[in-house]
């Protein structure tokens, strides 16, 4: 970064918020991209867009006690930034995770309103989340923890104030429970409160593909881009969860050979593709190990280290797990090993050094706002189902889910290409959605 005002607020967002190392980081990749923007347009350096942009309008930080299956009171953080309201309602998911912190939460809120202006829908920008640990609790503890966190959360959100969905650890079991215990405290059956739900009470189809399938449009795009498609190519996917299972699902389809995938303790290889039934079963129905899928398949090979993912040949790999598991060594490992496809299902998976290797490399790389965008923009389909009382068949919210990436890569390819660097979704997408998200806050006035 040259430009001296960018560098001055960028050291001013670190010492705002100190060893908040992942929250610096997303703002840093905005920052640096947006550099061209001003060079051309100064304009959009007034009026402290970028002061108020990189500050959450509001941080919520509350206790959640509950009490586990051996009569034992236990205590969580809970929290919610309410990030930037400009566009819509504030929009965002639920991470439980033992490593949720106020960094955690800001970094995927910051994230969350950039993703959210590039769907086109009316949504701001929100998460939130608890440092409490699903792993290992009983169904009970589950529903417990899930109605303790809603007993405090309720006061905050609202179908046109703040709209919840999951994320890590909170899936369709959770939203269900979080639901009913809105429900019991407002007294008031206000579908578009969360999304995610169940199908029987307000839930869209597709919501559950929606990232995994998104994430697999969006590369679609990428690999028509450069004459190419899924047919043969060698995929490796990280994570075995909802991102990932869906988008090996989705790349299964199009003729890929999904070879390897991960959990947070370990790696499965199995060339001959893998057997997404059974992952099915181990990690939705079962909630196990991925190790057991050896038990089913003993000629695939488990290194318990989930890092060895990215030792594994491929063609295109697509990151679903978590933050920071493309560091500059995993990036040299799947250069080498003749990856030429990167794109994020997972919210900033690879470091700075990662993606700039990437793009000195000619990697073609598909960033996390953009890629996998597809969960956000499928819940926001949710939302104009429960306005409208109505319920979509499931191959009319997937056409809209399809047109809703393509036409995020549309921006995002053609906004690199105006400012000269077209290979560069990065900066595509950065200043396509900061642009739309700009314009409506000059719009309303400082706030
Ligand atoms: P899930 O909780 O369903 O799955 C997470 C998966 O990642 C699990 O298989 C988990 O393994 C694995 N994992 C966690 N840490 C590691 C690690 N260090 N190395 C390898 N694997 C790991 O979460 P989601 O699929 O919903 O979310 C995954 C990512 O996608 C997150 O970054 C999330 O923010 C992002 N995302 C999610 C969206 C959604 O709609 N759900 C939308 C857009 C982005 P284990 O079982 O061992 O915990
Ligand atoms: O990171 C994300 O975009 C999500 N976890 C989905 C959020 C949502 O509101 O559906």
């Amino acid at each position: 970064m040259k430009n001296l005002s960018l560098i001055q607020l960028l050291e001013q967002v670190k010492s705002r918020n100190p060893h908040e190392i992942e929250f610096h980081h997303a703002v840093e990749e905005v920052l640096n991209s947006l550099e061209p923007l001003f060079e051309v347009e100064p304009k959009w350096l007034k009026s402290g867009i970028l002061e108020r942009i990189v500050e959450p309008e509001r941080l919520i930080h509350f206790r959640v006690s509950w009490v586990d299956d051996g009569g034992v009171v236990r205590v969580n953080r809970g929290f919610r930034v309410q990030f930037n309201s400009a566009l819509g309602p504030y929009k965002g998911g639920l991470r439980f995770h033992p490593s949720v912190r106020p960094s955690i939460i800001k970094f995927l809120g910051f994230e969350q309103c950039f993703k959210n202006a590039l769907t086109g829908l009316p949504m701001g920008g929100g998460k939130g989340g608890s440092d409490f640990d699903p792993k290992g609790k009983s169904d009970g503890e589950i529903m417990r923890f899930c109605q303790a966190f809603m007993s405090e959360l309720y006061r905050h959100i609202g179908s046109d104030i703040d709209v919840p969905a999951g994320d890590m650890g909170v899936g369709a079991r959770e939203i269900g429970y979080l639901y009913g215990m809105y429900k019991k405290l407002s007294n008031v059956h206000a579908q578009g409160v969360l999304t995610g739900k169940s199908v029987n009470f307000g839930g869209s189809l597709v919501r559950t593909q929606a990232t995994g399938y998104g994430l697999v449009y969006f590369v679609q795009n990428m690999l028509k881009d450069k004459n190419e498609d899924f047919k043969g190519k060698r995929v490796i996917v990280s994570g075995s969860g909802n991102v990932s299972i869906y988008a090996i699902e989705k790349a299964q389809e199009l003729g890929a050979l999904v070879v390897a995938c991960s959990d947070s303790n370990g790696t499965i290889v199995d060339e001959n593709g893998l057997d997404l039934a059974l992952i099915k079963e181990i990690k939705e129905v079962k909630r196990e190990r991925i190790q057991r899928y050896c038990n089913v398949h003993p000629n695939a090979i488990y290194h318990p280290d989930p890092k060895a993912l990215y030792d594994v040949r491929c063609d295109i790999a697509l990151p679903c797990a978590t933050q920071g598991e493309i560091q500059i060594e995993q990036a040299q490992s799947l250069y080498d090993n003749g990856c030429r496809f990167v794109a994020e299902g997972a919210n900033m998976p690879s470091s700075l050094k990662a993606i700039q290797f990437f793009l000195d490399q000619g990697v073609y790389f598909g960033p996390a706002k953009a890629a996998n965008a597809g969960g956000v923009a499928t819940s926001g389909l949710e939302m104009s189902q429960n306005s409208l009382r109505l319920a979509w068949a499931f191959e009319e919210v997937d056409q809209r889910l399809h047109g809703i990436m393509d036409q995020i890569y549309a921006q995002a390819k053609q906004t690199a290409i105006v400012y000269k660097d077209p290979d560069n979704l990065v900066m595509g997408s950065n200043i396509a959605s900061f642009k739309r998200l700009a314009e409506a806050m000059l719009a309303q006035g400082v706030l």
